[in-house]
């Protein structure tokens, strides 16, 4: 079912560290051409740190751990490329269909793989008015369901952040703040929530992650949330959430097209501000993923 790129299958020959990258962000979160010049820097970045990048997408039906530099480009190009979560893999694998997979379903493939670390930008959550249109991500129950240590910017502020922050305590999946004792808020460093646990430093969160087998938790995913440094103008911030949520709802937006159709209005409307936060918490993202994986090996 999965098709290896050189690098990942060797990486889990060696057991050497690893780190999964969605490709959702690549395809539906960020513009092209930009997308795939980043995509290729969270690569490098990653290696750098000493762990090897495992981007998961599929291709023609093929599920694929890790992407070859030209499939990394076919996929940043292709502007029809679905979004796969978790119920549309098998259905897609048999269509042949081409996909970029979530977190949800980025999460349920590595796992699949036995690869531990997943570094993003955003968890998927509870959209705002959820009361009403019941949108909620499959990240979440994803989140219950699956062991990847993930490492995030918090959950974007499109979403009704203390609505997802509630349903993460019910579904019992743990959140550390790095250095900081607020959730991140995506685009923003602080969501205006704040977070029970909070670890210095990468070797913290291995331990951490050592210690669930202890106390036999071994179902959810652990969450390690990485506030952006330099957030994005909060005003600006502000205004474009607001026009951003009532176009969406002028244009009917609804299902897996509500948290694209927000991003692009952000990357779209605030000159460049969004995207160079977006590119900033992926990096970073990716970078202490790999710090986390070397720490537990
Ligand atoms: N974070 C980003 N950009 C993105 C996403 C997250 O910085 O494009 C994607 C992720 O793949 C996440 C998905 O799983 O958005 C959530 O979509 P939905 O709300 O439809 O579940
Ligand atoms: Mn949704």
């Amino acid at each position: 079912m999965i098709k290896y790129s050189e690098a990942v299958a060797k990486a889990l020959g060696d057991k050497s560290p690893i780190v999964a990258l969605e490709s959702t962000i690549i395809t539906h979160g960020l513009p092209r051409p930009k997308n795939l010049e980043v995509a290729l820097e969270v690569e490098q970045i990653v290696i750098e740190a000493g762990a090897t990048p495992a981007t998961i997408a599929i291709i023609d039906g093929q599920i694929h751990i890790g992407l070859e530099p030209d499939q990394l480009t076919r996929i940043a190009n292709d502007e029809n490329i679905l979004k796969a979560s978790i119920r549309d893999l098998a259905v897609i694998s048999t269509q042949k269909k081409s996909a970029a997979t979530t977190v949800a379903a980025t999460s349920h493939i590595a796992n699949m793989a036995g690869i531990s670390l997943f570094a993003t930008g955003g968890l998927g959550g509870v959209h705002r008015e959820a009361w009403q249109s019941w949108d909620e991500s499959a990240d979440l129950l994803a989140l219950a369901n699956t062991p990847v240590l993930i490492v995030c910017s918090g959950a974007k502020s499109i979403l009704d952040v203390s609505a997802t922050l509630e349903r993460l305590e019910t579904l019992s999946v743990p959140i550390l703040g790095y250095k900081t004792n607020k959730f991140p808020g995506f685009y923003l460093t602080d969501s205006g929530f704040e977070l029970e646990h909070r670890v210095e430093t990468a070797r913290d969160i291995a331990q951490i992650w050592r210690a669930r087998g202890d106390v036999a938790i071994n179902k959810s995913a652990l969450i390690v949330a990485n506030p952006v440094s330099n957030q994005m103008d909060k005003a600006l911030h502000d205004q474009l959430l607001f026009d951003g949520l009532s176009k969406a709802k002028i244009d009917g937006v609804v299902g897996k097209a509500v948290t694209p159709f927000l991003l692009d209005y952000f990357h779209t409307n605030s000159k460049g501000e969004s995207l160079r936060v977006n590119i900033e918490i992926i990096k970073a993202n990716a970078a202490l993923a790999a710090q986390i994986a070397v720490a537990l090996k």
